[in-house]
Order: C-alpha cells, then structure tokens, then sequence
C-alpha cells in the first residue's frame, strides 16, 4: 500500500492572482489528511515549507518575482526528491503552479536515478507553455511546462541538475487534459513541440473516456506515473475557487472519470494539487471537491471492481 507524504508549499509568488498562498491550509482544512487514511494508506504531513514573500512587482525582462520563484522551487524540489527517495509518494500541496518546476525535476531525477520512465499528466485550463519572450504576463505560472522541457530561465531549468541541452522531461512524455486557454505565441510552441493536447474541443467531441484512454496508453509497470492537477482544469460552476476561471472545463462527472481511469492504473506515483485560491473561494467548496476527487484517484469507486 502506498505511502503518502503530503507536502505544503504555501506561495503565489508566480501567479497573477494573490490567494494561492493559503491553499494549503484549505486543503487540510477541507480534510484531505483523514480522506487519505480512509483509503487504506499511511499519510505523513511534512508541514509547509518556507520561502520568500511575494513583493508583488512588475515583470523584468519576462519574468515576474525570479529570484523569489527559483528559491521557492529549490525548497519544492529538494522536498519531494526527498519523500520519493525514502519510498514515499509526494503529495504537493500548492500554492501557484510554477512550483510543478520543482516538484516534477524533483520526480524526473528520481526516475532517473532509478532507471524508470516518466509520465506527465498535466490536467489544466492552461498549457502552461509560455517563455519570457511568449508571456503575456510575465507570471511564471503560466510557464512550467516550457521550463521543465528546457525552454526557460537557467535558474529554473538547472534545478535539480537538468539543463537546456538534458532537460527534465520531454514534451513527448506529457498529456495535457482539459486545455481552453492558450495565448497566441504559447499556441505556435506548443504545435512546434509537438505536445499532445486532448483540449476541451477534444473532450467535447470525443468524450473524457476517449481522451484518458489515449493519454494513459502505453504506460507499463516501470512508469512513474505524475498528476499535475491544476484545480482551473474543474469548470468554474464547481469550482470557483481558483485564480483564473476559465469556462467550459470538465463537469463533476467528467472529472470524476479523468480520476478514477488514472486510479485504475495503478502507477500514480506522485502528484500535485495546485492553483487553489481560498480568498475566491465559496466555504472552502473547491477544496471540498478536491478532497472528493483525490479520493477518487486514490481508488475510491461506489461499486466494487471487477478485475
Ligand atoms: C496565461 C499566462 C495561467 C494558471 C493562469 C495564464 C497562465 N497563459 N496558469 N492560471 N494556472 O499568463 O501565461
Ligand atoms: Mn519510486
Ligand atoms: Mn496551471
Ligand atoms: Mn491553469
């Protein structure tokens, strides 16, 4: 049975929105910690890590608060790297989304070290594939993705050994579920890099069956298995809790499928849970639904499976 390690990184030092900060606390709040033990595992809370303020400043060329976010992800990184190499599954309890730089480097080392391959399942509204030259807002959530595949700051690019020219991950290793929110240059990369995409175009004409069924092919007993669930990939009807609604994502039922085929695996390995913001937030729902849908990945189903 797995081990889990839940992990608070308390930031939103890459956002465009003050919030995500408190998400953490939100999602304990919401009780993920006893939802987790009513699955059967044995959960660890390493408390919230610690890093810089957000001064709240405007981008410098292409990048708003850098040194702020490199330190945060150093701290993220070195957290995770450290719960996957004593055989416990990370859990990152975010805070805004840049801090996927930290944690999926931190799970990319891991693999390497031991000779695994590597899955990214990126759920979200947003490719999160923007650069300094691309981003219309300098704010390096919306960036992850390009940086883990090399295409960032050094700074950022280098966390956890990786560069440029040997980076984290590839594109090829990468499914993005949920996708409606792509700016105009972030739209150009993300063709020429090939990312495979199942957008809500997709999901709309081919349904969410179809769309985690192709996204979780070919995956075997040696891949590790990552989810980065930005919660803005929920439609903003259930979950208003976060900082950049977009409308038209997957309803409850489609969410809860998404969740239950990844459950079915049986190779998640590590995730994070980003994006939350209680300040928009309605009596902490998001992150009652969170909990309810983490459930689900977690292997929660109402009827007993057949094998
Ligand atoms: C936009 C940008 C983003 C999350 C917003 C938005 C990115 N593409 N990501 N909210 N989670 O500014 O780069
Ligand atoms: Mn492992
Ligand atoms: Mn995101
Ligand atoms: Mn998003």
């Amino acid at each position: 049975m797995h081990k889990i390690s839940l992990i608070g990184a308390p930031t939103d030092i890459g956002a465009g929105a003050r919030g995500a900060s408190m998400g953490p606390e939100a999602m304990r709040v919401a009780g993920i910690g006893p939802a987790l033990q009513a699955r059967g595992v044995d959960v660890k809370d390493c408390g919230n890590l610690n890093g810089p303020y957000n001064p709240w400043l405007p981008p410098v060329e292409g990048y708003r608060h850098l040194p702020e976010v490199v330190a945060w992800n150093q701290a993220v990184h070195e957290a995770v790297f450290a719960e996957l190499q004593a055989g416990r599954m990370p859990i990152l309890l975010g805070g805004d989304h840049c801090l996927g730089i930290g944690s999926i480097s931190a799970v990319a080392r891991h693999c390497k070290a031991q000779g695994k391959k590597l899955r990214v399942l990126w759920l979200d509204a947003h490719a999160d594939f923007n650069t300094s030259a691309l981003t219309p807002s300098g704010n390096i959530h919306g960036m992850p993705v390009a940086t883990l595949c090399g295409f960032g700051a050094p700074e950022l690019v280098s966390i956890g050994g990786f560069s440029a020219q040997q980076p984290a991950i590839s594109p090829k290793w990468v499914r993005q579920i949920g996708i409606r929110s792509v700016d105009e240059g972030e739209k150009r990369f993300v063709h020429e890099q090939e990312l495979e995409v199942f957008d809500m175009r997709y999901i709309d004409e081919m349904g969410m069956r179809q769309a985690m069924e192709l996204a979780l092919a070919t995956l075997d007993a040696n891949t590790h298995l990552h989810v980065s669930f930005d919660v803005d990939f929920l439609d903003p009807a259930i979950a208003p809790g976060v900082g950049t609604t977009v409308p038209g994502g997957p309803s409850y039922r489609e969410a809860q499928l998404c969740m239950e085929m990844i459950a079915d695996t049986g190779r998640l390995a590590s995730l994070d849970v980003m994006e939350l913001n209680p300040a928009l937030d309605e009596k902490n729902r998001t992150a009652l639904l969170a909990v309810d849908l983490i459930e689900s990945l977690f292997g929660k189903s109402t009827l007993m499976r057949k094998s």
